[in-house]
């Protein structure tokens, strides 16, 4: 877990910095790969670790709960970034990782989703080769009937790099059961993905409906924004693709397992593409990882600072932690 200092902007309008780190992912230059797959979920991101020459060089998890992760894979230096859920965290994610990588940045998301088409059956992986529209809860209408109006669907999509969403595909191909498809990123998992619930007038009733009639084969909750961001920043390469974990036109349902399985069999296929695509720049070596003992050491300091009394300790290490001059002045 890493530290806090006193200041959280050193300037109101670029990536806030506390010691180097972005405020939010909490990562500094040197400690990610400029390849780059993001997940979900923290299992996901496990289960992709596994899948690495070795234990990951370096990791760390931000207060904001996401998740660093960089290694090699087959030589090949990468980093596994969990994103959480969501539209804006994964605004997070792509700006403060361009921040602090230099050169080309290739980013691959493997995440979950609903199915839409019958092809996307539980289990197989969507490649969204043609990219990604959303859809979103509108404020401006009434929700008094079904109206179009209470969901806005995107006119334009968002699209992947070509060459990396053909060979994601292609990888992809080699070891699961792959459709191509249009997705939609949703801002919500419920009202925008056509959920019922008896508690809230949504009036979301023919969202699915409006979505296959727009060719839309899958729905999830940030890839849209991680294509559209990457196609209007500099130098960054992304595809998506995400394993089906219902259909929801049929109501199936993929078991534990077989998802599990499936994971790891696209988490491989997501490590090739992202590994064998030409980048740039290499990465710096990753900075060394903090040792359990340098975490608690840290922790503890942390507890104490905040006035709690972990095991132990005494009214010395309180004056001595309240003297230490660890957050440095504003704009120093
Ligand atoms: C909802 O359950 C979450 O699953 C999907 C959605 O986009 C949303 O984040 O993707 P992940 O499994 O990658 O989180
Ligand atoms: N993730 C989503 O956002 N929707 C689903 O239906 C499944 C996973």
């Amino acid at each position: 877990m890493q530290r806090r200092s006193s200041q959280y902007y050193h300037d109101t309008n670029g990536v806030p910095l506390e010691d180097g780190r972005t405020h939010h992912v909490g990562v500094a230059k040197g400690e990610v790969a400029n390849r780059i797959v993001l997940v979900g979920s923290s299992s996901r991101a496990v289960t992709l670790c596994s899948l690495l020459d070795g234990a990951p060089q370096f990791s760390i998890k931000s207060h904001r709960g996401f998740e660093t992760y960089t290694g090699t894979f087959q030589g090949t230096p990468v980093s596994i970034i969990t994103t959480g859920m969501g539209g804006p965290m994964m605004d997070f994610a792509v700006r403060e990782l361009r921040h602090v990588v230099d050169g080309d940045l290739v980013m691959v998301r493997l995440g979950s989703c609903g199915g839409l088409s019958p092809e996307a059956v539980p289990g197989a992986v969507v490649a969204n080769t043609p990219g990604s529209v959303r859809i979103a809860r509108n404020f401006d209408a009434t929700f008094e009937d079904e109206s179009d109006a209470n969901y806005v669907i995107s006119q334009r999509r968002a699209a992947p790099d070509v060459a990396l969403a053909q060979r994601l595909a292609a990888e992809l191909a080699r070891d699961c059961d792959v459709v191509y498809g249009l997705n939609a990123s949703a801002d919500s998992f419920y009202d925008a993905q056509g959920r019922v619930d008896a508690n809230f007038r949504d009036c979301n009733g023919n969202v699915l409906e409006r979505l296959r009639a727009r060719g839309v084969a899958s729905v999830e909750m940030e890839s849209c924004y991680l294509l559209h961001l990457a196609a209007h920043g500099t130098r960054i390469r992304a595809a998506t693709c995400a394993i089906v974990a219902a259909n929801r036109g049929t109501g199936a349902v993929v078991e534990k397992d077989a998802f599990e399985a499936v994971e790891a069999r696209a988490g491989r296929a997501v490590l090739r593409t992202v590994a064998a695509l030409p980048a740039d720049v290499p990465p710096p070596p990753p900075a060394p990882r903090e040792t359990g003992a340098e975490l608690g050491s840290a922790l503890r300091a942390m507890q104490i600072r905040l006035g709690m009394r972990p095991e132990g300790a005494t009214e010395a290490d309180r004056k001595r932690f309240e003297d230490e001059d660890l957050d440095r002045p504003y704009g120093r």
